[in-house]
């Protein structure tokens, strides 16, 4: 007999029989009767055992230890005394595996064990199911992300994760060993991208991961993250990119809400949808407003952590919405891109913006310098030497078109659409300064 869900036995008549499979989760064991609850991906079914027909073999299957794997082969019986309207009447039941006593964790513990002590068994903190519903739905939003970038003819990338040199400043870095030569794991795909613009790819976007050597443990930083990056050639200005990063997030978040409504319900969890355009403060604009709601800097103004909360709680209240971008990023804040346009009428100022989600970043990303001298020219003054990045510079002598893209950082993404306390909440095995395992 194939094996079928929880949920499918609804289906069924009542005395059909049927085979299901899971965990056990807990035996109530009265004495002439008893009862097995067990979990399978889609729920908790309830086997019923009953002393006089089960006979000699009743005492070892109310012994079985919980988190067990087991095999229920039975027939069907509608009741009003579960959730599932019905029990199973076994006629037998096979355990595939033993758990061990005791647990290290507790699946059914209604308090959180620590962080550290559910990452360490990971496989077990899996089994409850707002936990694993993180990842259902952070299914769903990488399918609604592809289903958009589909639509809108991008094509799917996989750059390399071994590199030659760094993209985002070399302060966080990781270095490899690579053959005896110097290596670094890749903090982003962002000149690869820019090289498949020269190639002639026109639309692409990739969805992998990325890695920062992060000296610092916070709650929206990890060592390794998955950066979903797209980029696209022809643009008239930045607007470009940020009018298909409003749209590409409109789309993957009416996606998770059409498909998972049941799961965000379970969650507790209302995703609300942003409007189009989406407001964009410059950042000059929003120093002025984060001086009148009273922040004090020790050092430059900028829009720091402490400022994003601020400004988020501000266009929250303003203007009703979670999102907004901080465009026009002063020349100087963004210190390693060397290949951001700048303003053609005030190169102190960048095309660059960040998308601000619920007071966090998002998203960066911007127009890119594709002009050869100028680029060079920007280089020089951030104290690049440009035979470090030969092979991407040569892409730019040979007839490249005006372009731009963003990095997103999908953890993130999922932490905020899911107000988790933590990115570490939406990564399955996530790698931070102390975290090399599992
Ligand atoms: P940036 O460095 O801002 O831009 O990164 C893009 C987005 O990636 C996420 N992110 C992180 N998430 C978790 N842990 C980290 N350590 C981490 N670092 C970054 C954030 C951030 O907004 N090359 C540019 C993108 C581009 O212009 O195409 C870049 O990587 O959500």
């Amino acid at each position: 007999m194939k094996r079928i869900y929880s949920t499918d036995v609804r289906e069924l008549e009542d005395g059909e029989k049927c085979k299901l499979a899971g965990w056990l989760q807990e035996v109530k064991n009265l004495g002439g009767v008893a009862f097995l609850k067990v979990r399978d991906r889609m729920g908790v079914f309830q086997v019923v055992l009953v002393k006089k027909e089960v006979g000699d073999e009743f005492d070892d299957m109310v012994s079985i230890p919980r988190e067990s794997v087991v095999e229920i082969e039975g027939k069907k019986q509608v009741t009003d005394q579960t959730d599932l309207g019905y029990e199973i009447l076994p006629t037998s039941v096979v355990v595939d595996s033993f758990a061990e006593k005791p647990l290290p964790l507790g699946v059914i513990d209604k308090v959180d064990a620590e962080m550290d002590t559910r990452f360490d068994n990971r496989f077990l903190d899996l089994r409850k199911e707002e936990k694993r519903l993180i990842f259902e739905v952070r299914n769903l939003l990488l399918e609604g992300i592809r289903e958009f970038f589909h639509n809108e003819g991008f094509i799917e990338i996989n750059t390399p994760k071994i590199v030659a040199a760094g993209a985002e400043g070399g302060a966080t870095l990781f270095s490899v060993d690579y053959y005896g030569r110097d290596a670094y794991l890749a903090q982003s795909p962002q000149l690869f991208k820019q090289m498949l613009m020269g190639g002639g790819l026109e639309r692409v976007y990739e969805i992998a991961p990325a890695y920062r050597a992060e000296d610092f443990d916070t709650i929206r930083h990890t060592s390794e993250f998955i950066s979903l990056d797209f980029e696209m050639s022809f643009i008239d200005s930045s607007d470009d990119i940020m009018d298909m990063t409003g749209y590409m997030i409109e789309h993957s978040l009416k996606y998770v809400k059409r498909k998972g409504s049941d799961k965000l319900d379970k969650l507790g969890v209302e995703v609300t949808v942003p409007e189009h355009p989406i407001k964009k403060i410059p950042h000059s604009e929003c120093i002025e407003i984060l001086e009148e709601l009273g922040k004090e800097w020790e050092d430059e103004k900028s829009v720091d952590t402490e400022g994003e909360k601020m400004l988020g709680e501000y266009v929250k209240e303003k203007y009703g919405t979670d999102f907004f971008f901080i465009t026009e990023f002063p020349t100087h804040l963004k210190k390693n891109t060397f290949y951001a346009m700048r303003k053609d009428y005030d190169p102190s100022i960048t095309t660059y913006f960040d998308l601000e989600y619920k007071g966090q970043e998002l998203v960066s990303g911007g127009q890119r310098e594709h002009r050869y001298d100028v680029l060079i020219n920007q280089m020089e003054e951030l104290e690049l030497d440009p035979d470090d990045f030969e092979s991407y510079l040569k892409t730019f002598k040979y007839g490249m078109p005006p372009h731009g893209g963003i990095g997103l950082g999908l953890d993130r993404f999922v932490q905020q659409l899911l107000d988790l306390n933590n990115i570490r909440e939406g990564i399955l095995f996530p790698r931070d300064t102390s975290r090399l395992e599992p």
